[in-house]
Parts: structure tokens; C-alpha cells; sequence
């Protein structure tokens, strides 16, 4: 397999954005982010996105010089209107404002309106937590997971990210779809010829299937049957209803195909630890005691995985298929 740079690859896409016609604020932070997928390991949202980033642009989707507009009106509550943009350059506008604000009142939210969102939530949690701040996101999708108990598709994978910062080790990061699987996962295997476990989706028929082309064609399902059919709920009411933008269903109905980036809103909330403990502990210390409690038991945290996977990946480089290589230098030469 090939092997290359992390900053190779990333000279490379951000190449290939350009040349897509993305300006160079997006073409920037969309690099960061699908590099950084790819770098950690987390191929559902690494490099493979890259083809559905250019669809949705060349679909007219998606604004590809959007000046994300931040409002800062001194409140907890920070507004960027992205304008139709990608996601990561409208949260990377707000970032500034949202960790001040939560670090002076303690608790801050970041209301994201009108992005085109397609992207993993861990390098938003992970920013924050590098600022000694704990953080929380969130955001619909488009209708592809039926509820616990239902048969077809209306509420989205709706991924939710929890970030806490550890002095001394990697951040304790999860980051994850409420469904069984994120609908990228689903789709690596529908290209890898590989079939589903159990319990992953429905057909078009509402039956239970475990083949990715008809699971795609169906609902997925929502991890922990109504538990996570209710946290799926609850990220539409925050991220969508709440915040005055688009659920699940109007996004879907908006774009009227699963095979562009849907647009919608996201929510990010970051809480100062010390603020909230106020004197009575040390929120840090009581932290890492849980921390070491879970790894006597021999269980792992959240995050170690893709930090080892990135530290390796930074010290020998990230291996790649030919294809996903080709891909990228089609992309140049075209
Ligand atoms: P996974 O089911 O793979 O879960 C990943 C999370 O669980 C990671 O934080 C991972 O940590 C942690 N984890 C996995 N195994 C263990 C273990 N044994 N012990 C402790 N922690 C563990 O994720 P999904 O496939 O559901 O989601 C993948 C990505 O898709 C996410 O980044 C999400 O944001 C994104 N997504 C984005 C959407 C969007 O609309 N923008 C929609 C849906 C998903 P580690 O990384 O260390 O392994
Ligand atoms: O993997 O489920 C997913 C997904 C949907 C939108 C972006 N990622």
C-alpha cells in the first residue's frame, strides 16, 4: 500500500478542493478536517467524503466562498450563520468567541445556522478540550434511521461528540452517529462487497437486512433501541427545532436525495469544569480518578484508539489503497 505524509496528503486535497472551486477559507478547513479523519483513522469521514464534497458543490449545494457571520452580542449564546458554506469554516469562525464566553461565564453555546454539514464532530470536542474546556456537539442529518419501534426512515444518524481535557494524556473524546452505524461506515462495506451484522437496518420493505445496497435503500436503526431513538430525538429538538433551523425531515425533503450533503444547523456547547465545581474539588483530579478506575478494569477510554492510530500515522506516514491514491490525482489532472 502506499504511504504518505500527513502533510503531503493534505497539500494534495487541499489542491484538489481548489481546483473543484472552493475559496481558500474552506478549501482550508475542509482539508483539516477530512485529513485529520484520515490521519486518526476514522476512515468514514476521511478522504472518502471528498467525492461527496464535490458532488454537493458541483450540484450547486453548497456555497464554496460562504463568508461565515458570527454574532457575538456578549450573551451565552453565539450565532454563526454559515450562509449555505461547508460546516468546519463557520465553526472554526465561532471557536474563538464560544471558548472565550464559556470560559468567562462558565457555560457558552455556539448555534451553527445553515451549514452544509457532512463531517465528524470529534475536532470540534477536541479543540475545546485543548483550551482546558469540556464540549459537547451535536446536529442532525437527513431522514435515514427509522425510531425505535417504526419502519421507515425520518430521523438522521445524527452524530454527538463529548469532549473532557486531561492534562497528562490524550482528551477523553467520544464522538459518535446515534445510529447503529454511521451511514459511512455502511457504505465502505457496500464497496468493500462485505455484508452487515445483525441489527443494523431495515430493507425497503421494513425487513430486517444485513445488505448494504438495500439497508442504503431502507432505515438504519438506532443503536440501543429506544435509548438512542430518544438521544437521536432530543439532538433534533437542540440542534434542529430548538435553534431554529431544519430537522432531519426538512432536510431531507430539502435536498431531496441522500447523495449530497445535507444542509441543516448544529449545537456546541463548552462548560468550564473549574466554574462549575467552583472551589468544592478539583474537577481535573476527580476526573482522572474515574479515568484510572476504568482502565484498572482493563476497559480502554474513548480517543486512545485514534490518538495511537495518530501518533502513528504522524511518525510513518497514512497508508493508502491505489484507488483512494488515483482518486486524489484524478482529481488534480482533471
Ligand atoms: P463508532 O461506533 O465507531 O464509535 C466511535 C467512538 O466510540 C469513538 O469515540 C471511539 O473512540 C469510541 N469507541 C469505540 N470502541 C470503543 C471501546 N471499545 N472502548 C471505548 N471507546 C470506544 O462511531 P460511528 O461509526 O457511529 O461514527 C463515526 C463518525 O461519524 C463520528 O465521527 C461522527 O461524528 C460521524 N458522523 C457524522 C454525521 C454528520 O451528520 N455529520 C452523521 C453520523 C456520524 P476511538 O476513536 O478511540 O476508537
Ligand atoms: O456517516 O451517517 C453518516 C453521515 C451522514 C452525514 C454525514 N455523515
Amino acid at each position: 500500500m502506499p504511504v504518505i505524509s500527513f502533510a503531503e496528503l493534505s497539500e494534495r486535497v487541499e489542491a484538489v478542493l481548489r481546483k473543484a472551486g472552493f475559496d481558500q477559507l474552506h478549501a482550508a478547513a475542509l482539508t483539516r478536517i477530512v485529513c485529520a479523519g484520515e490521519r486518526d483513522g476514522a476512515k468514514s469521514h476521511g478522504i472518502y467524503r471528498i467525492d461527496g464534497i464535490i458532488r454537493t458543490l458541483q450540484a450547486g449545494k453548497v456555497v464554496p466562498d460562504a463568508q461565515p457571520v458570527v454574532a457575538d452580542d456578549g450573551s451565552a449564546v453565539i450565532r454563526v450563520d454559515a450562509k449555505g458554506g461547508f460546516s468546519p469554516a463557520a465553526f472554526e469562525a465561532g471557536l474563538p468567541h464560544l471558548a472565550e464566553r464559556a470560559r468567562k461565564l462558565g457555560l457558552a453555546a455556539m448555534v451553527l445556522n445553515d451549514c452544509v454539514h457532512f463531517s465528524a464532530l470529534w475536532p470540534e470536542v477536541e479543540a475545546l478540550t485543548e483550551q482546558g474546556l469540556a464540549g459537547l456537539s451535536m446536529c442532525p442529518s437527513y431522514s435515514t434511521v427509522a425510531p425505535a419501534g417504526g419502519t421507515r426512515p425520518l430521523l438522521g444518524t445524527n452524530p454527538i461528540a463529548f469532549g473532557w481535557p486531561r492534562a497528562d494524556g490524550v482528551p477523553y473524546v467520544f464522538d459518535f452517529a446515534t445510529s447503529v452505524a454511521a451511514r459511512g461506515e455502511i457504505e465502505l462495506k457496500r464497496r468493500a462487497g462485505e455484508t452487515l451484522p445483525d441489527g443494523w437496518a431495515l430493507d425497503a420493505e421494513g425487513q430486517p437486512t444485513t445488505d448494504p445496497e438495500a439497508a442504503l435503500g431502507g432505515a438504519m436503526l438506532p443503536f440501543g433501541a429506544h435509548k438512542g431513538s430518544a438521544i437521536s430525538t432530543m439532538i433534533e429538538l437542540l440542534a434542529g427545532v430548538m435553534i431554529g433551523d431544519l430537522t432531519s425531515q426538512g432536510a431531507l425533503e430539502a435536498l431531496g436525495t441522500t447523495t449530497l450533503a445535507p444542509r441543516h444547523g448544529e449545537l456546541v456547547l463548552a462548560f468550564s469544569p473549574e466554574r462549575f465545581a467552583a472551589g468544592r474539588s478539583d474537577p481535573f483530579a476527580q476526573a482522572e480518578l474515574l479515568f484510572a478506575a476504568i482502565l484498572g478494569q482493563g476497559a480502554r477510554l474513548p480517543g486512545q484508539s485514534r490518538h495511537r492510530i495518530r501518533a502513528r500515522s504522524l511518525a510513518e506516514g497514512i497508508s493508502l489503497s491505489d484507488d483512494e491514491l488515483a482518486g486524489l490525482d484524478a482529481r488534480l489532472l482533471a
